[in-house]
């Protein structure tokens, strides 16, 4: 069978995916390493049966794809599987395979509208959003099984396939906690780790193929990757409290903060509302690039502020420009600046 490389491929993290073939089970569980112990076992191309496997860029996305992994590998011989991670967002792009499926991506305008690029004998769409329209006609190989009264996706597919084994239900219920924002310490570890692998790019492949095999203490070459990302949080963290003023202007306190690039704009203005308690969160980027913010309980119109800067948004969150760089150099200075500035109109 034809099949047309994923534009993903390029732009997204399909590239190196391990094809997994249950033939060799080596192959399948060597922390995504596709390791082929036996050459004589490889299966020619086209007896192959080809997966597509559409998987929301989360933890309840994740789990679902690890679930459908152990029905497949269970259920087929010769399997090729293709783990896509998605956002309903996008666009689904022409691809042929024999079988797709498609976990806890919402029915959305672009999702629906794009499913004739997707080419399978079957479609099964199993998901617990809302559908953005009720009366939507889908094609007969599509498959639907979507229940927004389901508290995660993954919980969806187990019952789909009457999953009742032990590794399957410790999967459902990390994908569930996730997205019913239970936080225990392993759920927010295995949250973390899928962020870092979404923010280094890189493929998930591996944590489905982990989940799968029950390994839900994060190990090995996963949990370096986590350990090594937090660090770098944390050091970025420390950067930005090095690099923040914290003002009482008119009885409003006002923390100033230089945020690395490591840190988000939001992720400073969180850290800084958090470490310093401060009602007004002012975070400056390198580039001059200046983010207001304000704890729940203020009435203070940042809007007004920003403006100070040539900037906008609403009251209650606004940008502006600073209009220079700043850096660890001047950053003192700059701040002491936009106290004085702000200290005209309070
Ligand atoms: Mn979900």
């Amino acid at each position: 069978m034809e099949v047309l490389a994923p534009i993903w491929a390029g732009a997204r993290t399909l590239v190196g995916i391990p094809a997994l073939s249950p033939a060799s089970e080596d192959a399948v569980f060597n922390e995504g390493k596709h390791v082929e112990k036996n050459k004589e076992k490889q299966v020619p191309e086209e007896k192959k049966t080809r997966v597509f496997v559409f998987y929301h860029h989360d933890l309840d996305g994740l789990t679902s794809a690890s679930l459908l992994l152990l029905v497949l590998k269970k259920e087929k011989e010769n399997l090729e599987i293709i783990f896509v991670p998605f956002d309903p967002n996008e666009e689904f792009q022409k691809i042929e395979a024999n079988e797709i499926f498609i976990v806890d991506i919402a029915i959305t305008p672009k999702t629906w509208g794009s499913l004739q690029n997707l080419h399978a004998n079957t479609i099964i769409w199993i998901d617990h959003h809302k559908k953005f329209s009720e009366d939507l006609k889908f094609p007969e190989n599509v498959q639907l099984v979507i229940d927004p009264a389901s508290p995660s996706a993954v919980m969806l597919v187990q019952k789909y396939f009457a999953l009742n084994d032990e590794i399957s239900q410790k999967i459902v219920e990390l994908g569930t906690k996730a997205d019913t924002w239970v936080l225990e310490p392993l759920v927010q570890e295995w949250m973390n780790l899928d962020t870092t692998y979404s923010i280094k790019k890189r493929d998930k492949t591996p944590l489905i193929l982990a989940l799968a095999q029950g390994k839900l203490e994060i190990s090995g070459r996963l949990r370096r990757t986590l350990n090594s990302y937090l660090r770098m949080k944390e050091n970025a963290k420390q950067y930005l409290l090095e690099h923040t003023v914290v003002r009482e202007i008119d009885g409003y306190t006002i923390a100033i903060g230089l945020a690395p690039s490591k840190l988000s704009g939001s992720e400073s203005a969180d850290i800084l509302l958090k470490e310093t308690n401060s009602e007004v969160q002012i975070v400056l980027k390198y580039q001059g690039w200046m983010s207001f913010r304000r704890r729940k309980d203020s009435t203070m119109n940042l809007l007004t502020i920003a403006q100070l800067w040539g900037g906008g948004g609403h009251e209650y969150a606004a940008g502006g420009d600073f209009g220079k760089h700043v850096s660890s150099r001047n950053f003192k200075k700059v701040a002491e600046e936009i106290v004085s500035k702000i200290s005209e109109v309070i």
